[in-house]
This record gives structure tokens, sequence and C-alpha cells, in this order.
């Protein structure tokens, strides 16, 4: 392993056999000064991102889509080939190893997804999951090896847009919902979790949850617009906000476009398009912490020259205190009886998850402050608007993130971008709380 001498094939970097020292070393000193190649890890974020591109320049890589097989064949391809031992568990989240001199420790663990948005960006999950990648790499290359092993993942469906709920493998992995729960999750298509792994050759055999961790960091674009505006580097992440979905179904009457008067109509569309201003209307009374989103509108048999009849809806809710999620369902049920009875609708709002808001790890938070700090990188401390797998984790494990910026802070769009510099310096701090975390003294 690191630090013997061995030849690994670089082909995926630069095509040149390297041997690498042969002294095993886990110095402070050597660690400390280690630094990712941030062209590398630049040229792996372009490589990854021909599998499912867009015309427009982003991605469109579903959770266990064929091109999120693509994806994950590439990814254990390239663990493998920096001699990590790949596994995946029952719901497809991969998983490789590198060996530490404890093998008695649990794993510090970092990564994220590669399953995007239809919409989505080039590195929303990727960064993470790549820069943990380039820090194997790095590792590899110094010939460093850590007390405690690492442990690089790839969460499946972090991004809940196919399948519901949003980060769904890391769920199961922290107990929040059963292996066979998630197995018979169906998409808009009826397609079971299970059968779209099957599809792309990802049901693995470990059980979900089986895999040790001792303490988990992922990195991840800001996905909003504070570090951008503030001009920081890097983000100190405290914790993650709550989260509350929602599916809704309103049942009106198809009738005639041209021979029913408006006043006779039960028109669901309409009857939406109200609810989604209360919804608006709701948050923004909430401000400036509470964010509503209707995501996701169907007219149930669309036509152009009938009345909408029946509309199915998503709503998506979000605050960094429960007391603020809970008064926004309140407040948005409370609105729905007079929209009905007023339009003759029927309106049914059905909760299908929520996350309580999740503070991280003080421990880790702190070796994520003290990395940028010795990197000299500007910093704040902030709490993650959108969800992450650390969310999930942070529930069982040592937990906490490390976000760099993204142009105008924004996300869940093909436009996003960030720089190589900011993704190399937030590939840098991975590094080095990583090893912080990895060589610390046994607990
Ligand atoms: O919804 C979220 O916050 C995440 O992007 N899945
Ligand atoms: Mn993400
Ligand atoms: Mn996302």
């Amino acid at each position: 392993m690191a630090g013997t001498a061995e030849t690994h094939s670089t082909a995926e970097t630069h095509g040149t056999a390297k041997t690498y020292g042969t002294a095993k070393t886990h110095g402070t000193a050597k660690t400390h000064n280690l630094r990712i190649d941030g062209a590398r890890l630049w040229s792996t974020i372009l490589e990854t991102a021909e599998f499912g591109a867009t015309p427009a320049g982003g991605l469109n890589r579903l959770t266990l889509s064929p091109e999120d097989g693509q994806v994950r064949d590439w990814f254990r391809n390239a663990c493998e080939a920096a001699g990590l031992a790949v596994r995946v568990d029952a719901l497809g989240t991969q998983y490789a190893l590198r060996p530490g001199r404890d093998g008695t420790r649990a794993p510090v663990a970092f990564g994220s997804h590669l399953d995007t948005q239809p919409t989505g960006g080039r590195f929303d999950g990727i960064l993470g999951v790549l820069a943990g990648l380039e820090a194997m790499r790095s590792l590899n290359e110094a010939g460093v090896e850590t007390e405690a092993p690492l442990l690089l993942v790839n969460w499946t469906n972090e991004e809940g847009s196919r399948f519901a709920p949003a980060m769904m493998a890391s769920a199961a992995y922290a107990g929040d919902f059963t292996t066979d729960e998630i197995l018979a999750k169906t998409d808009a298509a009826g397609i079971s979790v299970g059968a779209a792994l099957d599809a792309i050759g990802y049901r693995g055999a470990e059980p979900v949850g089986a895999q040790a961790i001792g303490a988990f960091v992922e990195l991840h674009i800001e996905q909003g617009p504070i570090l951008e505006a503030e001009g920081k580097t890097i983000g100190v992440v405290e914790g993650g906000q709550g989260i509350a979905w929602f599916d809704g179904t309103i049942t009106g009457f198809e009738s005639h476009a041209g021979s029913t008067p408006m006043p006779r109509r039960r028109d669901a569309l309409l009857g939406l398009s109200e609810i989604a201003l209360a919804v608006e209307r709701i948050a923004l009374a909430h401000a400036p912490t509470a964010v509503a989103t209707v995501g996701e509108a169907v007219i149930g048999a669309p036509s152009r020259n009938v009345v909408p009849g029946l509309v199915r809806f998503t709503l998506d809710v979000r605050d960094p205190t429960s007391e603020v999620l809970d008064a926004i369902e309140a407040e948005v049920r409370a609105a729905l009886p007079e929209i009905a009875g007023r339009r003759r609708l029927a309106i049914d709002l059905t909760r299908i998850w929520r996350k309580a808001p999740v503070p991280f790890d003080p421990t880790v938070i702190a070796a994520v402050d003290a990395a940028a700090e010795g990197l000299g990188l500007a910093r704040r401390r902030m709490v993650s608007g959108a969800g992450h797998d650390a969310c999930n984790l942070a529930g069982r494990v040592p937990t906490a993130m490390i976000f760099v910026p993204c142009k105008d802070g924004v996300s869940h769009n093909e436009s996003e971008s960030a720089t190589q510099p900011d993704c190399a310096a937030g590939a840098d701090v991975l590094l080095q709380t990583v090893l912080t975390l990895a060589n610390a003294p046994r607990a």
C-alpha cells in the first residue's frame, strides 16, 4: 500500500508510471505541508462531466440512470487504480477503503454524491467525491500512511429528484429507513429503486449500515450566495437546516374549455395557483430564514381544451428551526379549506419526509476550522441551506462539512460553476481535516 516502493498505473492521471517514496511516512510535518493536485482534480471534474452532459453545459445524471451507472464504473476504476478496495452495499452506495496503520480503528470517511438534478451542474456532490479521490491519490504519491483507515463514499440518490426522499441511502445508513423501504420506492414511471439498481448492476452485497465509519467530512459547493458575497473561500459548516417534503393532490372536475362558464368551473390548476401564492406569502412571513417551494406540478390528464380536474404537486419547506418548520406546515394546512371551499375542490396534502435541523460535531468542525486557518484561507461559520448526506451521517457519527463558493450562489441549474482555485482550496481543507482526524490519538 502507500509508502512502499510501488508503481501505480497513473494512466487516468498523467499517463506516466510513478514510483513513490519507499519509507512509510506519517509525520505531521510532512502531512501538514501536503497539498492536492488542483489541475488533476479539475481534470476529473471535466472528465466525469461527460456522463450525462447536457447541451447547455450542465448535467442530467439522475440516480440509477445509465449515465449514473457509467460514472459509478469510472469512479470504481479510478479508486481501484489508486489501490483502494471498493465495496457496494444493498442500496448501491460505493465505499472505497484505504488501509491505515491501525486496522482496528473505524475509518475516517469523506465523500458526497455523483447523481444530479435533471438540470444539474458539474459540482453539486461531484466536487466532494472527486476531491476525496484526489486526496487519496495525493496521499499515495506522498507515501503517507494514516493511523486510521480512510474511506471514500459515493452515496446513492442524494438528490431525491427521481426517487423521494432526498439523501435516501445515507438516511438508510443512519437507520432512518429500512433497506426494504428504500428498495420499494418508485419513480414517476413506477420503476422501483431495486429494479433501477439491478438495471445498472449496482445492487451490492453489503448490508446497509454494516460499513464502520468513525467520522464523516463532506466537501460541497455552498449552493448559496454568502461566501462569494463576503469574499470568503471556505465555509465551516456547523449544521443543516430542517426539511419537510409533502405530496399534494387537488381534485376538481374536468369540463369543456369552450362551453363551461367560468363560475361553474372546478379548476384544479387554479387551486394550485392559489396554494402556491399562499405558500410564498407564508414563507415570506417567516423571513429571512424560511424557504418553501412548489417544485413539481402535474395535470392528471392535460389537454388544452379541458379544464384541469386533477393536479398533483410537491411542496418543499425548510428552516433552521423545527418550530418554524412546523409553523409553516400548520399555516399552509390552515389556508387549504378556504381555497377548497370557494373553488369546490378536494385538496390532500401528505407529509412524506421530515428531517429535523441537525447540528454537526464540534470536534470535526474545529478540525475543519483549523485546517482552513493552517492554509491561510478566509473562512466563516455557517449553516447549510441545502440538505446533504452529512446531515444524515451526523445522527450516527461525528460529522461536519466544508463549503466553497459557487458563482452567484447558483446551483440546481446547468450554469452552476466554481473556480479551480476554490475547488483546490476546498480539497486541501478536506485533506488536512481528514489527516487530523485519522492521526488523532485513539479516542
Ligand atoms: O434537496 C437538497 O437540499 C439536496 O440538494 N438534495
Ligand atoms: Mn448535493
Ligand atoms: Mn443537489
